[in-house]
């Protein structure tokens, strides 16, 4: 495969931007070899630099639910852009995307438009301290809701794939303030509350955690957060930046049935462009400036261009609810065989495979897996012209764009490299 361009480049980037990326998990750090510098995606499919191409199953972490350069964004954007890119006032469109999301996310009464999922979850944590008067957070270990300070204690994504515990540059009064527990263990919640909740603001959750590789909940685990925080005082919030119009329409929530206090929504909101949100209770929301003293602010939140994207992205999906039932069959066809050795969890069209034997249920048992091996199976399918995750902890997406016929080529690959 050629890359000698994408080599260049890549030596030219490491020069002023460190590791040569804007994303650290995009530097195939622990996969090794050369990230592919992209010069355009079509659909189902990206191009390098150097015309190699590849199915997509990164999707740009998530918010591609319709693949690249799908038709109604393209116009959306493109009449956007004809009124300008940027006002630094209120405008139209961000009262109807406010309005379409709280149609499709009822829990989000009220909600704030942001520029990234990090924001969002910053905002949110904040809001609830703020409501509540508490300072103390639950995480989950190896969840990852952005690089929030407080938030950056045994987290999941880039920094599960860079071996990083706990991230410096972050006082340890604000660690401190965090307190991460197993993923899908009621136990240590309830302990938690037990010993400590009177002083605890908010659980923030990934309703299906995506950023250790995909875990689901497990049964009964989002429900008795929502009954342990309802008992104790504290907020719910569901960060469903990635599960947000995936997993359903109206997310996890939606799927599972559980109404959180907060959510954060970030990726699909904007079909690509920088766009998030959070939003909750009518209530909770009325604490947040200039309306209560929480405050969070923004020059580009509800950036026209964002805002025109994200609302072709849900006006499309409010008009083809089809779409998750194709989604869901089309992975469930892709994730339908591995060998023993390999263990996949799904839901809805985020997927990962894991080099393990053993079911995947949280961070402990997905920190078992075979990394060297998820490293080999990365190139194996790469040079097949297969894009995956360069990460064994994250999750790979199925979009609209992709064909029964990409379907059975990455099957076919991927039995290649287990028969192999
Ligand atoms: P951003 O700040 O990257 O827009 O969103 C942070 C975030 C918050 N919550 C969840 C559940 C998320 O998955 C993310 C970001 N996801 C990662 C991929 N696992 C973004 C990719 C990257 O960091 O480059």
């Amino acid at each position: 495969m050629k890359l000698s361009r994408s080599e260049d480049l890549f030596a030219r980037a490491q020069a002023r931007i460190p590791g040569g990326v804007n994303s650290p998990v995009r530097a195939f750090r622990s996969v090794g070899g050369i990230p592919r510098f992209i010069e355009r995606g079509e659909g189902s499919r990206i191009f390098d630099v150097d015309g190699n191409s590849y199915i997509d199953y990164v999707g740009s972490w998530g918010p591609l639910l319709l693949g690249h350069r799908p038709q109604p964004v393209l116009d959306a954007l493109r009449e956007a852009m004809e009124s300008g890119t940027s006002f630094g006032a209120p405008t139209e469109r961000e009262v109807e995307l406010a309005e379409l999301v709280s149609q499709v996310v009822p829990s989000m009464e009220m909600l704030r438009l942001v520029n990234s999922g990090t924001e969002a979850t910053m905002s949110a944590l904040r809001l609830a301290r703020g409501f509540t008067g508490r300072d103390l957070t639950i995480k989950f270990e190896g969840c990852y809701h952005g690089h929030v300070d407080s938030l950056l204690v045994k987290a999941g994504s880039g920094m599960a794939t860079l071996g990083i515990a706990d991230t410096a540059g972050v006082p340890k009064a604000f660690a401190e303030t965090t307190i991460a527990l197993p993923y899908n263990s009621t136990a240590a919640v309830e302990q938690a509350f037990a010993e400590r909740g009177a002083k605890i603001a908010a659980v923030i959750v990934e309703p299906v955690a995506g950023n250790m590789g995909c875990v689901p909940p497990a049964p009964g685990f989002l429900e008795a957060l929502r009954e342990l925080t309802t008992q104790h005082g504290a907020l719910l919030i569901f960060d469903e930046v990635m599960t947000g119009f995936r997993v359903a329409l109206g997310g996890a929530q939606q799927r599972f049935g559980i109404k959180p206090d907060l959510t954060t929504l970030g990726k699909i909101i904007g079909g690509g462009l920088p766009i998030a949100a959070y939003g909750g209770r009518a209530d909770i929301m009325r604490k947040v400036a200039p309306l209560g003293p929480v405050y969070q602010a923004g020059t580009l939140s509800g950036n026209p261009l964002s805002v025109a994207a994200g609302l072709a992205m849900l006006r499309y999906l409010i008009a083809h609810p089809g779409v998750y039932a194709q989604l869901e069959t089309r992975a469930a066809q892709l994730t339908a065989r591995v060998p023993p050795g390999v263990t996949v969890n799904r839901v809805g069209s985020m997927f990962t495979f894991f080099f393990s034997p053993d079911p995947v249920t949280d961070w402990d048992s997905a920190k078992k897996c075979n990394t060297a091996r998820f490293g080999e199976f990365f190139h194996f399918m790469l040079e097949r012209g297969v894009y995956l995750a360069p990460s064994q902890f994250e999750a790979a997406f199925l979009s609209t764009a992709h064909s029964e016929e990409d379907v059975r080529y990455t099957i076919a690959a991927a039995q290649e490299f287990f028969s192999s």
